[in-house]
């Protein structure tokens, strides 16, 4: 993590549902009438690559990330995690804005995306996180109201040390936008200017790897043993030297399978590392 001495900038990234109104909240924080997020009202992703965008705001220096939206339908491997990807390797970050879309039930995938943000960028995310509802036009309740009444909600909340904000990116009132960067200074001196950087995001990747390899072997050794444990079984009753045979292959295969799925981590993390070399290799 980045230490002392604090730098005056703030860097932000955007993360979020397609639609969930990123680029809008973009161009609030940003303000005036250049608007140079593109946004649209679309239920497939309006921005396609992430973009920065630097602005003197209160007299502070912001940096803005908008990134391409996780989808509903697959936000395992997707562009979107390439394209954040790279953005992370140039831009040490003070927050993430969980962009999340009021007025609209917070469904399955969108735990799933939220999961996927907490997992893909590891704990560390959480320390670096506010929540930032858009639609707040839309809101009829008082925003904590509306928040204590969904679990889920409550708890993406909670575990987020940034706390949460409402936009309504329809007004161009910049106040919200004043409240939203001292809740990002308050966040700031919460973590002593420390930022999130792309260590942190290769430690959450191998952290991930592991978790997937350990998932994977038990997987592919359980599978071997039930397997096995079934012929040996029948083992028992036919007494059969076949059904003996039959045992070896299935716990070959119990074997074989957890050892593939070990082979491919240790590739995938041998991947990363390369990955890693070249990059502070290169000038
Ligand atoms: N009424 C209202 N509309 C909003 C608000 N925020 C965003 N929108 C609208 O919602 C639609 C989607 O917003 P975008 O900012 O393009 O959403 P996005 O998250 O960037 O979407 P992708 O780039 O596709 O991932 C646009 O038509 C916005 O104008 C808001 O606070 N109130
Ligand atoms: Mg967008």
């Amino acid at each position: 993590m980045e230490q002392y001495p604090p730098k005056p900038e703030v860097n932000m990234m955007l993360l979020g549902m397609t639609g969930s109104g990123k680029s809008a909240s973009g161009n609030t924080i940003i303000g005036g009438h250049k608007k140079p997020f593109k946004e649209d009202f679309s239920p497939s992703s309006v921005t396609k690559v992430c973009t920065t965008e630097i602005a003197e705001v209160n007299g502070q220096t912001i940096t803005v990330i908008d990134t391409v939206g996780l989808s509903d339908t697959d936000v395992e491997i997707t562009d979107a995690q390439t394209e954040i990807e790279k953005k992370l390797q140039r831009t040490n970050l003070d927050a993430f804005l969980l962009v999340i879309k009021l007025v609209e039930p917070f469904t399955n995938e969108k735990r799933k995306a939220v999961k996927w943000i907490q997992e893909n960028f590891g704990a560390n995310v959480l320390k670096h996180t506010i929540v930032l509802f858009t639609h707040g036009d839309a809101l009829r309740e008082q925003i904590e109201i509306y928040v204590s009444r969904s679990q889920s909600l409550r708890s993406v909340v909670e575990q987020s040390s940034g706390g949460y904000h409402v936009f309504n990116n329809t007004d161009e009132d910049q106040s919200q936008v004043t409240e939203l960067l001292k809740k990002s200074e308050s966040l700031r001196m919460k973590n002593k200017y420390s930022r999130y950087t792309e260590q942190d995001y290769a430690e959450a990747q191998k952290a991930l790897l592991r978790k997937k390899c350990a998932t994977g072997a038990a997987v592919g050794g359980g599978v071997g043993a039930v397997v096995g444990g079934g012929a040996a079984a029948g083992t028992a009753a036919a007494g059969g030297a076949a059904v003996a045979a039959e045992i070896g292959v299935a716990a070959l295969i119990g074997a074989t399978g957890g050892a593939a799925l070990l082979a491919m981590g240790v590739a995938t993390g041998v991947y990363f590392l390369a990955r890693k070399y070249k990059k502070d290799n290169r000038d």
